[in-house]
């Protein structure tokens, strides 16, 4: 089976892509490759992240590997958070300060839509390759729920009446972002492989 390191430092990323990789690929975390890193995300673009921790980890190790990078498009913040999803409220801003900025900042605004959207930038055999996912949804008054992470207790996707936060990992995953995008890219390693 492939093996391919994850490039990042947030626990939940890997364990939401671990429940639907079944037997497509071997996922090896930093954590279990003993990488110690904190990886910069000083671009515009959630490709060009995406991007530069892909090629951090493959100049280190040499590995083939991927990364992501996502963040929560809101419409009528004209596409913020976005890219600074994670340090919204501030570099060190943790979860419930990007929250509280999020819902201030669209006080007194009519429409409550937003996508959240994934990029992950795969390097196999030294090339780059990205793939996107993307689900739409809304935002919430309030937050609701304790699973998942980040803005997940006020975003419901479309077609649900819970917030992420309220749903089991599972149920997440029907809706999610990030498992669109791992599709993608095990579809990719799927043909690829048979064109080896
Ligand atoms: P790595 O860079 O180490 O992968 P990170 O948490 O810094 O981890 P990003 O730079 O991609 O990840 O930041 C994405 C931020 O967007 C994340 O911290 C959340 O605030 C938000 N986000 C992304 N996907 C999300 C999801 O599925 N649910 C809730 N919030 C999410």
């Amino acid at each position: 089976m492939k093996t391919l390191v994850f490039a990042t430092n947030n626990l939940n990323k890997v364990e939401e892509i671990k429940a639907v990789l079944h037997d497509s690929f071997k996922l090896v975390s930093l954590e279990e490759a003993g990488i110690d890193i904190d990886i910069p995300e000083p671009h515009h673009t959630l490709e060009e992240n995406a991007g530069e921790k892909s090629q951090t980890i493959y100049k280190l190790t040499g590995k083939d590997c991927f990364s992501e990078d996502s963040g929560l498009e809101v419409k009528e913040l004209q596409g913020e958070p976005g890219v600074r999803s994670a340090r919204y409220a501030g570099d060190n801003a943790g979860p419930e300060e990007n929250i509280s900025k999020l819902l201030f900042n669209l006080k007194n605004k009519s429409g409550r839509e937003a996508k959240f959207r994934t990029v992950i930038s795969l390097i196999l055999h030294g090339k780059e390759y990205l793939f996107e996912g993307i689900c739409k949804g809304k935002i919430t008054d309030h937050p609701s729920g304790k699973s998942g992470f980040g803005y997940d207790p006020v975003f419901i996707p479309d077609g649900a009446s819970i917030t992420f936060a309220e749903m089991s990992m599972d149920e997440k995953n029907n809706y999610s972002h990030r498992k669109k995008a791992v599709e993608k890219l095990i579809a990719f390693l799927n043909s690829y492989n048979e064109q080896e």
